[in-house]
């Protein structure tokens, strides 16, 4: 069945440092992903964006959490949004921003069906705490939060918590893991495929392993894209970029993997910031990602 499409903006900026992923959705936009979806036959609905205030209209009251109220207010209203969606059996398509969103989209995913997997691509663990993190940005922490590990008006999103079981996430091309976060990522009992295995096994048994795990008696998935998961020289436009990462190739067969899979009910694209880009072509590359994901194929 054709896929019925509820693209919805997340221009949040306030989950770490560097000005100009706010303007992800516009570059994402820009690169045509609606069209690229309606000439898969998807119906797609354009929802706009969700507000979000401006740093410089905020002051930090927390250098360990850095802008926690704000970033919990839009958490809720993003949520509550992706709900809506979720419930009417629509496919929602979250564009960030930075990845701190994803509180909000997967609190929402979870809201409307409670049982649900992740799939979470990305250079980085994003399982950080207070007490863990090197830089009090919000961004590094969305997939603790997401399982009911750090501060409870993070955890609390949506009135319930875990939102989502450690026996069903996967964490796909990590290969920047702070010190102290590792502990925690033991202690959680998620599964993780650094590039080690990407390298070693390839990324064709990577994801079949990653689709089994994540979707063992769920409903759905849930796909948490951050672009700096791809190597930098295909996807620039981060703002933590690490060398050595995925490349279009890998990424292409991964989501083609998740198609025929056909597990997946939602997805986050984030951390796109085409200020930090080269000619839009990391938007670019999302696009790309979303089409196989949603169905294209060459022939
Ligand atoms: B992203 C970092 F210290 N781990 O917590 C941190 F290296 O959503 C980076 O994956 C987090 O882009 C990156 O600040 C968060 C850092
Ligand atoms: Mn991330
Ligand atoms: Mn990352
Ligand atoms: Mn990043």
């Amino acid at each position: 069945m054709k896929k019925q499409v509820s693209i919805i903006g997340v221009p949040l900026d306030l989950g770490q440092g560097r000005r100009g992923v706010d303007m992800g959705p516009s570059a994402i936009r820009y690169a045509n992903l609606q069209e690229r979806l309606q000439k898969l036959g998807c119906q797609v609905t354009d929802l706009g964006n969700v507000d979000v205030p401006t740093p410089e209209s905020q002051r930090v009251e927390h250098e360990k959490l850095k802008y926690l109220k704000e970033i919990v207010s839009v958490s809720n209203h993003v949520a509550e949004r992706v709900a809506a969606e979720m419930q009417q059996g629509k496919f929602p398509i979250i564009l960030g921003g930075d990845h701190s969103m994803a509180i909000g989209s997967v609190a929402g995913v979870t809201k409307a069906n409670r049982n649900i997997g992740v799939i979470w691509f990305d250079a980085h663990a994003d399982m950080n705490t207070e007490e863990t993190t090197p830089s009090g940005n919000i961004h590094g922490m969305p997939l603790a939060v997401s399982l009911g590990i750090g501060h409870p008006d993070l955890t609390g999103v949506a009135g319930f918590q875990p939102k989502i079981q450690a026996k069903n996430v996967v964490l796909v091309g990590a290969r920047s893991i702070d010190e102290e976060e590792r502990l925690i990522i033991r202690r959680s009992g998620i599964t993780v495929f650094t590039m080690h295995e990407i390298d070693k096994l390839g990324m064709s048994k990577v994801m079949s392993e990653a689709i089994r795990i994540a979707s063992d008696g769920v409903s759905g998935v849930h796909l948490s894209l951050d672009l700096d998961a791809f190597d930098p020289r295909e996807a620039p436009g981060v703002g933590t970029p690490v060398l050595g990462g995925v490349t279009y190739r890998e990424g292409h067969l991964a989501m083609e993997m998740l198609a025929s899979a056909d597990m997946v009910t939602s997805v986050d694209v984030v951390e796109v910031n085409p200020v930090l880009d080269v000619e839009n072509r990391t938007a670019r590359v999302a696009v790309d990602m979303i089409g196989s994901l949603l169905g294209k194929t060459v022939l």
